[in-house]
Formats: structure tokens, C-alpha cells, sequence
């Protein structure tokens, strides 16, 4: 005899425990809305993956509001600029001087930890190892996830179910017959590495050079984050730390030979591929997808976090006015307001990786006009401002 299934009754059923589930789950709660969170890893491995560094000022502001922003405010690196470096020269872009506007760098996994923290204090559920998410009956007035748990069937009833499991998750992937997707692959990925070694810039510095693009970024005064093109069938194995830190000095070198790069233990590397992805709509029934779920952007705008977190900014506001009036106009509304912005990121991050990319293939002229384009966007006033609006984050709009 079977053991029964576990039922369980909420509000909203959020799936995923990244920034956009969490987030999500936070503001759902200081608003008094019930919500499960259901991850199908551990608490450990979520709290460990590498991944995004730079949060636009809005996240930053928003975490803030949520209270969960005090070692953010204590620990992260605000910064007022950003190096674009090419044909061996440096180009300061002052977002502070031009759109009065700042970033900061703080590890993706660190939002993670507060949100988990903050989770748990709260004494809502999460439930982390919940094996083989199913999600049923979505344009019911109770859908359903099915999950295991030690062993135990369960199924959780819902008002609601916000589908925030990301790129590979189940729940776009349950209501794909119902989508339009939108896809770019590049030629090209981004092999990263983490090293022990003091940043040798105050700022980011965006490299576009003959050999291909570079990124110095950081994670701390001790950690330096590092990227650089290289092909997207790239083996790691390929890639000894003395052949990365090789192409890292010839990227970065400028005209002058004065600028040097401080290398050191490398403590991790992977390689990113690079796509652009949009689902339409990102919603189906009493289903919402949000953040990499329903869209993904190059990392070269540094995007994708920030994106998934205004995702469920919105989410949490359209859940809230159901709740408090049974409006749903912002519920009917979620995905063309996501959407809107969700296509001005993508062009922002489509930009960015085309204007500092070597493009395989790429005729003579497409590189002269390249550096033009860049030479034009360091020196133009009004280019550069819309690269720091951008690049700062878009106002939150509804
Ligand atoms: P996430 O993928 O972060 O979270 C989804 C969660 O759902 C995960 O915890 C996953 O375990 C869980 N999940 C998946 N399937 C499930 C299931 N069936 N059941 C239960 N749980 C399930 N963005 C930047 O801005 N800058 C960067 O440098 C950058 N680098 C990146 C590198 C890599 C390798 C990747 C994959 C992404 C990178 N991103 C970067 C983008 C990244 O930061 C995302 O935009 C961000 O994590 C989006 O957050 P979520 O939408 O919450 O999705
Ligand atoms: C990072 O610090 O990981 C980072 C910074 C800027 C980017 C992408 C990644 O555009």
C-alpha cells in the first residue's frame, strides 16, 4: 500500500530558491501573504553557487526596503563608473557625473544568504531537496505542485504559483505549448575564475582587444572575479591557470605598458554560455514565471539578477492588490510590464556584448566600425548617459 500523499494548503506556491523566488517570497510575507518556497537543492549549494556581482542601484534600494540590506550596505563595494579599455587605452564612464546614479558589487550568492536568512528568521517555509516539482490543474482556482520530500509524496494547494526555478526549471517548460520564445546563441562564452588576489582597478574595466574581450571585476579588497572570451565548445580542462592569466595580461595591457595585472590562487573557474531568451507571456492560468525562467540575458550587462528581481517586485505588487481588493488588473497586466522592460534589458545586454566581443568572422570593416562605435560611446556625452542609465538600472515602473 502506497504511503498517502502529504496535501498542504498556501497562497502562493513559489518554486525556486534564487534571487526572484526569494525576493518574491520576502515581500509576499511583509505584506502577510502566505507563500511556500519549494528548491530542489540544498541550502548549502545554493549558498555557494558563483554567479552574478553587480546589483543596480534599484536592487540595492529595494533589498534596503526589505530589510534585508545591512551586510549589503556594510560589505558591498559601491562604485560610480565603470573602464571601457581599447586599442590599449582606458575610458572612465562617471555614471555619478552622469545620470547621479551608482552600483554595487556584491556576490550573488551573498543576496542569496541574506534572503535565506531572512526566510528563516521569518519562520515561513522553504523546503529545500523537494525532488521532482510537478506543477497541475494551472488554470484551475487551486493549482497544484506535487513534490518529494524524505521519501514522502506531497501536494501543495495554491491560490497561486510564481515559477521562479530558472533557465531549466520545470514550470516554463510545463506551459511551453502556450509560449512564443525568442532566442539569440552567441559565438562565443565567458570563462570565469575567482582568484585570490587584491583587484588591480578601483572600478570594473571592460576590455575589448584584438585577442578578444575581457572583464576585471571583484568580489571583495582580497577577491578579483575575471573573465574572458574564449570559444563556446570550450573545455575547462583546456585552460591551465597559467594560460588564463597569459590571456588576461595581453587583454588588459595598455599602450603605455604601465598598467599591471595582480595575479593569484585561482579558487574557482567555469565556463558561461552566452544566450538571449524571452518567453511570451510569462503567464499562463494562475502560473507566473519570473526572472531567468522567463528570460535570459548575456552576462555582459550584468543584467540577469537584477532583472529577476524587478520581476518579482511586480509580482509581489499584483499579488498584494488581489489580496487587499481582489483587483487583479496588475495580475492581468504582470507579463506586458515585465516584458517591456525584460526587451529594453535585452537590447542593453545585446549591445554591450556586440560592442566589446571580437565577433568570429567579423569583416575588416565590422571591426573598424566596432571601435568607432565605441570611440563614439566614451566620447559622446549623450551616448555615455544612455550607457550609465542603463547600466545603473532603469526606473522601476509599473
Ligand atoms: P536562478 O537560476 O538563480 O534560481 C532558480 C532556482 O530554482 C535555483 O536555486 C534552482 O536550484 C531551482 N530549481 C530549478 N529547477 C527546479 C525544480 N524543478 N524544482 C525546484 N527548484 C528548482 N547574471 C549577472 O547579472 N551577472 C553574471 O555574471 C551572471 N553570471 C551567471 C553565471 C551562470 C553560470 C549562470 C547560470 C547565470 C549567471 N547570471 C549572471 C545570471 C544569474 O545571475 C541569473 O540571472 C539569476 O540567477 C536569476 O535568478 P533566478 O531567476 O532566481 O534563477
Ligand atoms: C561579475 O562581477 O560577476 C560581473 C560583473 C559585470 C558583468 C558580469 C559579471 O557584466
Amino acid at each position: 500500500m502506497a504511503d498517502p500523499i502529504k496535501v498542504g494548503r498556501t497562497q502562493v506556491g513559489i518554486v525556486g530558491a534564487g534571487p526572484a523566488g526569494l525576493i518574491l517570497a520576502h515581500l509576499l510575507h511583509l505584506e502577510g501573504i502566505d507563500s511556500v518556497v519549494l528548491e530542489m537543492r540544498t541550502r548549502k549549494y545554493i549558498e555557494e553557487r558563483v554567479r552574478a556581482g553587480v546589483l543596480e542601484q534599484g536592487t540595492v534600494e529595494l533589498l534596503a526596503d526589505m530589510g534585508v540590506g545591512d551586510r549589503l550596505k556594510r560589505e558591498g563595494l559601491v562604485h560610480h563608473g565603470v573602464e571601457f579599455r581599447f586599442n590599449g587605452q582606458g575610458h572612465h564612464i562617471d555614471f555619478q557625473a552622469l545620470v547621479g546614479r551608482s552600483i554595487t558589487i556584491y556576490a550573488q550568492q551573498e543576496v542569496v544568504k541574506d534572503l535565506v536568512a531572512a526566510r528563516l528568521a521569518s519562520g515561513a517555509p522553504i523546503v529545500f531537496e523537494a525532488a521532482d516539482v510537478t506543477v497541475h490543474e494551472l488554470t484551475s482556482k487551486s493549482p497544484k505542485i506535487r513534490y518529494r520530500k524524505d521519501g514522502v509524496e506531497h501536494e501543495l494547494v495554491c491560490d497561486f504559483i510564481a515559477g521562479c526555478d530558472g533557465f531549466h526549471g520545470v514550470c516554463r517548460a510545463s506551459i511551453e505549448k502556450s509560449l512564443t520564445m525568442y532566442e539569440r546563441t552567441y559565438p562565443f562564452a565567458w570563462l570565469g575564475i575567482l582568484a585570490q588576489a587584491p583587484p588591480s582597478s578601483h572600478e570594473l574595466i571592460y576590455a575589448n582587444h584584438e585577442l578578444g574581450f575581457a572583464l576585471l571585476s571583484m568580489r571583495s579588497p582580497e577577491i578579483s572575479r575575471l573573465y574572458i572570451q574564449c570559444d563556446p565548445d570550450e573545455d575547462i580542462a583546456n585552460w591551465p591557470d597559467a594560460r588564463i592569466w597569459e590571456q588576461l595580461h595581453l587583454r588588459f595591457a595598455t599602450r603605455d605598458g604601465k598598467w599591471k595585472l595582480t595575479e593569484g590562487p585561482v579558487i574557482q573557474k567555469n565556463i558561461a554560455e552566452m544566450r538571449s531568451f524571452v518567453a511570451d507571456p510569462m503567464q499562463y492560468g494562475r502560473l507566473f514565471l519570473a526572472g531567468d525562467a522567463a528570460h535570459i540575458v548575456p552576462p555582459t550587462g550584468a543584467k540577469g539578477l537584477n532583472l529577476a528581481a524587478t520581476d518579482a517586485r511586480v509580482l509581489a505588487r499584483a499579488l498584494a492588490n488581489f489580496y487587499s481588493s481582489g483587483n487583479t488588473d496588475l495580475m492581468d497586466r504582470y507579463s506586458q510590464i515585465c516584458l517591456r522592460r525584460c526587451w529594453k534589458v535585452q537590447h542593453f545586454s545585446w549591445w554591450m556584448t556586440s560592442m566589446l566581443h571580437r565577433i568570429p568572422g567579423e569583416s575588416a570593416f565590422d571591426r573598424q566600425r566596432q571601435l568607432a562605435e565605441l570611440d563614439y560611446v566614451t566620447s559622446s556625452r549623450a551616448a555615455s548617459t544612455a550607457l550609465a542609465e542603463h547600466y545603473t538600472g532603469l526606473p522601476f515602473t509599473i
